[in-house]
C-alpha cells in the first residue's frame, strides 16, 4: 500500500518532572497516523545530541521548547510532506539534511527524534502491524530482560547516595511476565524491608525508593536482602545492576563517592570487590565520559563476569561506539533514541554494538511520557535488556505494561546472563 506525508504537528505537552517536552503528530493522507512524545535526561552526557530548550527564564523555569516545537511545524515538515511514510531511513536522512552541525544544536534532537518516532509510529499503523513487528521485520522479535532501577539515589533524588541507580534484574526466568513479576516483588520487599528499619520516605525520579544511607554498598546489601525476602534467590535468579553515573561526582581532584576521594584505580578495586561480594551482572558508567582509560581497567579486570555499559561514555554514537570498541573500554552500551535524535541512527548503533559482540540494553530518561516507543523498539531489534525504572508511576509502568501485551504474541524471551 502507498501511503504518503502529508503533514506534521507539534506540541508542547508535560513531562514526569513537570517540565516542557515535544510530541510530535505525523499526518497521512490527512488523517492522524502516529504520534509520539520525547523524553529527557536530568544525568545528561556533554556528548549527546543537543535538546532544545527557549532559555527564556520568564517562561517554564528557562525549559520551554516552544522553538523546537516550532521547528517540526515549519521546518521539518516542510521536508517531509510527500515521502513514503514507511520509508524510515529516507524520512530520517531528510531530517538529518536540515541540520548541518555535528549534534543537531539547529534543530534540537528533541524536534527531530520526535519527528522520527512519529513517523514510525505511522509507518506501522498503515501497515497495520504492531510497532514491534514492523520494527522487527522478518527477524521478528525477543522480549527483553528488565533492569529495574528499584533505589534511586545521585541526580535523581534528594538522598545523600551517590550512586545513581541500583536495579535488579530477574534474568532466572522462562518468560518476561515471570520475570516482571519476580522484578515487582522484589520492589514491594524493599518496601517493606526499609519500612522496618525506619528509612522509608519518598521516591526518586525513576519510581524507585530514595532513602538516606550509611554508604553507597549498604544500597547493594538492601537490594541483596530484597530479593531474598521476596523468595528469589540472589545470583540464580535475580541480579543486582548499578547505573553508577560517575561523572556526576568526578571533579577536577578525582571521584567524590562516600565521602572520599578516589582515583580511577581506587574506583577499579571498589567495583572488583563489590562484584566479588554481590551478585552484580552490569555496572553502567563506572566512571566519566572521557575517563577512557579507567573504563579499559575495568573492562578488562571483570569484563568477563560483568557487563560493563557506556551511557555517557558512547551517548548511542556510532563514532563514540568505534572509538570505545577499538580501545576495548566497555563491553555493552545503553540505547536512548535522544541522545542521537533519529530512530535510523539509533538502530545502526545497536547494529554496530551487536555485529561487535557488544550487549545492549534499550533505555528511558528519568523525564518520561507515557509514550511507549522504546518498549517497541526493544523487542523489535532485539536489544536483550531494557531498563525503564522501577514498577512505580505510570510513566515507567507504561513500558513494563506495554512489553507485558506484547508478551501475548512474541513468545521469545532469552536472557542474556
Ligand atoms: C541514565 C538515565 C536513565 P538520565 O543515566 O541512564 O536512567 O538517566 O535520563 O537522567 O540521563
Ligand atoms: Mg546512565
Amino acid at each position: 500500500m502507498d501511503a504518503y506525508i502529508t503533514g506534521l504537528n507539534a506540541r508542547t505537552i508535560l513531562d514526569s518532572r513537570g517540565f516542557p517536552t515535544v510530541e510530535v503528530d505525523c499526518f497521512v493522507n490527512g488523517s492522524l497516523a502516529g504520534r509520539a512524545a520525547v523524553p529527557s535526561g536530568a544525568s545528561t552526557g556533554s556528548h549527546e545530541a543537543v535538546e532544545l530548550r527557549d532559555s527564556d527564564d520568564s517562561r517554564w523555569m528557562g525549559k520551554g521548547v516552544d522553538q523546537a516545537v516550532q521547528n517540526v511545524i515549519e521546518i521539518v515538515q516542510n521536508a517531509l510532506v510527500g515521502l513514503r511514510v514507511d520509508d524510515q531511513a529516507t524520512i530520517d536522512q531528510c531530517i538529518l539534511d536540515l541540520d548541518d552541525s555535528p549534534n543537531k544544536a539547529n534543530l534540537g534532537a528533541n524536534a527531530t527524534l520526535g519527528a522520527s518516532m512519529a513517523c514510525l509510529h505511522a509507518g506501522a499503523n498503515v501497515h497495520s502491524q504492531p510497532l514491534w513487528r514492523y520494527v522487527g521485520g522478518l527477524s521478528g522479535g525477543c522480549l527483553p530482560v528488565p533492569l529495574m532501577n528499584i533505589l534511586n539515589g545521585g541526580a535523581h533524588a534528594a538522598s545523600n547516595v551517590d550512586i545513581q541507580e541500583f536495579m535488579v534484574v530477574p534474568h532466572g526466568f522462562d518468560t518476561f511476565p515471570e520475570a516482571l513479576r519476580a522484578g515487582v516483588e522484589t520492589y514491594h520487599s524493599l518496601r517493606s524491608v526499609l519500612k522496618e528499619k525506619g528509612l522509608l520516605g519518598g521516591i526518586g525520579d525513576e519510581g524507585g525508593f530514595a532513602p538516606n544511607l550509611p554508604s553507597n554498598e549498604e544500597g547493594l546489601a538492601l537490594l541483596n536482602g530484597a530479593i531474598e525476602k521476596a523468595g528469589y534467590v540472589p545470583g540464580d535468579e535475580i541480579g543486582i545492576a548499578l547505573d553508577v553515573a560517575a561523572q556526576e561526582f568526578l571533579n577536577e581532584d578525582g571521584y567524590h563517592i562516600d565521602g572520599k576521594i578516589m582515583n580511577g584505580e581506587q574506583l577499579v578495586e571498589t567495583y572488583a570487590t563489590w562484584a566479588d561480594k554481590y551478585p552484580i551482572v552490569s555496572i553502567e558508567d563506572p566512571f566519566g565520559e572521557d575517563d577512557w582509560a579507567s573504563w579499559a581497567t575495568l573492562t578488562s579486570e571483570i569484563g568477563d563476569n560483568v557487563q560493563i555499559v557506556g551511557d555517557d561514555l558512547f551517548v548511542t554514537n556510532v563514532n563514540r561506539l568505534s572509538d570505545g570498541i577499538e580501545r576495548r573500554s566497555a563491553n555493552a552500551i545503553l540505547i536512548k533514541p535522544n541522545q542521537i535524535g533519529t530512530v535510523t541512527e539509533t538502530l545502526e548503533c545497536i547494529e554496530m554494538a551487536k555485529s561487535n559482540g557488544f550487549g545492549t540494553v534499550m533505555s528511558h530518561r528519568s523525564g518520561e511520557t507515557s509514550d511507549n516507543t522504546i518498549a517497541d523498539l526493544a523487542v523489535g531489534s532485539r536489544t536483550g535488556q531494557i531498563k525503564t525504572g522501577a514498577p512505580a508511576r505510570s510513566d515507567r509502568t507504561s513500558k513494563y505494561n506495554q512489553l507485558l501485551r506484547i508478551s501475548e504474541t512474541c513468545g521469545e524471551f532469552l536472557p542474556p546472563f
